[in-house]
Order: C-alpha cells, then sequence, then structure tokens
C-alpha cells in the first residue's frame, strides 16, 4: 500500500514524484511502462529551451519559481542542468506572438532587448539573414536545460529520499475507490492518492475513468542540421531560438550546436496527429521539407537536410494549457496532461502544484489556468 502512486515517469511526473518526496510523502512510487528515461515519449533527448520569454504572464511568473528549482536540483545532485546562451523570439513585422511576449517581460521586469530584423542581422551577420522589418526580442538569461540528465537527477533524488521507482511496468486499469487500485502488466498496486502523469498516453488512461480530454498527440521531428562553420552556431556564440509566423503562432524553434558535433537543432513545433502506440505509422519525416524552407529564409550556411531525425511527441491541449486538477468524481485521482510541448522547462513547477494538490496544500500558483472545467462541454457529455 502506497501513500501516492504516480503513472509516468516522463519529466512531469518525476517531477511530481520528486516533489511529493521533498515535501515529507513517505510511500510514493513511480510507475513507468518502458526503461526509464526512454525515448519513445515526450521527454526524450538530450536538451530543451528554457526561457521566461513567454507570451503568458502566468508562466513569466512561474518560469521565475522554476529558474530557483533547476538550480537548486543542480545543486542537490552535483551537476550541471543549465547553459546559459539567450534566447532569441522572432518572427513577422508586428507578430501578436513576439509583441506579446514583450509586453509580458516587460509587466514582469524580466531583463530583455528588442531588436528589428535589421538589427539581428547585423548582431549575426555570418548566421541571420532575416527580413529588416521582422521583430524580435532577446532575453539574456535564458538557453539549455539539458534534458535526459534534468531527468534522472530528478529522479535520482527521488529514490534518494526514499521513493520507489519501478520501470517496465504498464498501467492496463485504474480502479477508483477510497483506495485506488492500479493494475500493472507486473502486478497491482493500491495507494490513497494517483497522479496520472502519463504523457501522450495520459489521454486514454484518462478516458478508461470517465474522463475525454479533447487533446491530440502530435508526433515532432527533431532535425539537427549541419552548418559550414560550427564555430558560428556554437552554443557559446548563438542563441536558442524561436519563431512565430507573422500571425502570432509560434512555429519553429532551434538550439545551438550542442548535442551533435556540427549540427543545429531546428524543429517543426507542429507535426501529424499520432496514436502513441504506432508513433511511426505516419511514415518518415513529413514536416523537414517545411523546416528546411525555414531554415534556407533564416540562416546563413545551414545544410538544406537534417543529418539526423528524431521525433518525439507533444500532447496537445486546444489552448496549449496543461490540465493540472482532480478528476471531478474521485478527488484522489489528480491529472495532469497536456503540457503541448512546452512543459519540460515548468516542469519543477507543475511537480510542485501536483504534489501540493496530493497534499493538500495551498497551491504556490494560481490553478485557474489549468482547471479540467474550461473543457466541461467535452468531458461532461461522455462521462
Ligand atoms: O517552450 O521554449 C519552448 C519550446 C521550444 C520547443 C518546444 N517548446
Amino acid at each position: 500500500m502506497y501513500e501516492c502512486i504516480v503513472i509516468g515517469a516522463g519529466i512531469e511526473g518525476s517531477a511530481t514524484a520528486y516533489n511529493l518526496a521533498k515535501g515529507g510523502t513517505k510511500g510514493v512510487l513511480l510507475l513507468e511502462q518502458y526503461e526509464a528515461c526512454h525515448n519513445r515519449g515526450s521527454s526524450c533527448g538530450q536538451s530543451r529551451i528554457t526561457r521566461r520569454a513567454y507570451e503568458t504572464l502566468f508562466y513569466v511568473e512561474m518560469m521565475t519559481d522554476a529558474y530557483k528549482m533547476w538550480s537548486d536540483l543542480e545543486k542537490e545532485a552535483g551537476t550541471t542542468l543549465y547553459k546559459r546562451t539567450g534566447v532569441m523570439v522572432f518572427g513577422g513585422n508586428g507578430d501578436p506572438y513576439v509583441q506579446q511576449t514583450i509586453k509580458s517581460m516587460k509587466i514582469a521586469n524580466i531583463p530583455h532587448d528588442v531588436l528589428s530584423g535589421a538589427e539581428i542581422n547585423r548582431r549575426f551577420p555570418k548566421q541571420m539573414k532575416i527580413p529588416d522589418d521582422y521583430m524580435c526580442v532577446i532575453e539574456e538569461d535564458a538557453g539549455i536545460l539539458y534534458a535526459q540528465k534534468a531527468l534522472r537527477a530528478m529522479q535520482e533524488q527521488f529514490q534518494k529520499m526514499g521513493g520507489t521507482l519501478l520501470d517496465r511496468h504498464e498501467v492496463t486499469e485504474i480502479v477508483p475507490g477510497d483506495i485506488v487500485t492500479v493494475v500493472t502488466n507486473r502486478g497491482l498496486f493500491k495507494a490513497n492518492y494517483v497522479v496520472i502523469a502519463a504523457g501522450p498516453w495520459a489521454p486514454a488512461l484518462c478516458s478508461s475513468i470517465g474522463v475525454h480530454l479533447p487533446f491530440k498527440v502530435s508526433r515532432i521531428e527533431v532535425g539537427y542540421w549541419r552548418v559550414e562553420d560550427p564555430t558560428l552556431f556554437d552554443s557559446s556564440t548563438f542563441p536558442t531560438f524561436l519563431y512565430a509566423d507573422g500571425e502570432g503562432h509560434f512555429r519553429y524553434y532551434g538550439l545551438p550546436i550542442e548535442e551533435y558535433p556540427g549540427l543545429l537543432k531546428v524543429c517543426a513545433h507542429f507535426g501529424p496527429n499520432v496514436d502513441p502506440d504506432n508513433r511511426d505509422a505516419v511514415g518518415g519525416p513529413v514536416t523537414s521539407s517545411m523546416t528546411s524552407k525555414f531554415i534556407n529564409g533564416t540562416f546563413r550556411g545551414v545544410q538544406k537536410k537534417p543529418s539526423i531525425t528524431e521525433f518525439c511527441m507533444y500532447t496537445v491541449s486546444p489552448d496549449d494549457a496543461p490540465v493540472i486538477d482532480k478528476h471531478p468524481q474521485h478527488d484522489n485521482i489528480i491529472i495532469a496532461a497536456g503540457f503541448s510541448g512546452h512543459g519540460f522547462k515548468l516542469s519543477p513547477v507543475f511537480g510542485k502544484l501536483l504534489s501540493q494538490l496530493v497534499m493538500k496544500k495551498t497551491p504556490s500558483h494560481d490553478l485557474h489556468p489549468f482547471r479540467l472545467s474550461r473543457f466541461l462541454s467535452t468531458f461532461m457529455s461522455k462521462l
């Protein structure tokens, strides 16, 4: 018998388990269907962008806590998880996403520089060739999170505090009740609380207990592109970046050379909808020709085809915000789903919020943007 079972040892589930243990909860079990830190979900790969440069004010505020929590984890684990490179958010003249990002940063008092496309081209004359009238914001205190290291550090600290991680345990059924039973392919477990943080597998698990989330799972192509002169795109020279399409939609992103020698990471922030158990049924790369076009109009000295393509998945909610809430009928079952491709950097804060829901503590941030009831008509009709 456990106090709490967290289903899914991706970054959100691991952060929840870690925060529960840190908050003094004894008897926490973290279940993972594959081997820990596998590459079939949403927490795979070596790196993620981290930034406060967010279009939504509440994320800017949450990220301020997240920076501190990542730094605490670095100290606890005795490892480096963050590299400061800066982030550049840019898009067409008047792009609402870029404008809103600038506005949020001003309100939250986050240091930033606003530049035109012409100024960016002058700052990076051998790397960038965007239209002069583009708008851009640079946040210097942003950069790269070492994702795999961060996930391992979170899990190791959780286990050091007495938590149990069982991988290769696939959850096949959740039986609600005063005590919740979690059935796996390798036996059943019971707990007072369950947190469902199963990434792209969360919608199906939630459906099995009557909550039908209107989420889509997208397969994202993580492309690594060879550059002519690696010194120009090195992580000590070049920032991480996000591009919005001029109409307020964040469409492409990238990170300087860090993972593979000589390869710049550039990816589309969208992809085909997939079944997470059959992710590659859609075949080979689908978005790389569009990413290639973006690269061609933006950067100098980058090859036209990726040298390596890896895949990962987003679970996308209609408003790009996750659900962090209790099950409407079983308040000892908590749902954490729909991080929509931007949850990694925020995971220490989401994990803390989820642990606070379990421990019945006052949440450290407003949970309203994450409530399940905003999708009420969708899931109520099917309950
Ligand atoms: O939120 O910074 C971000 C991000 C980059 C790529 C996907 N999400």
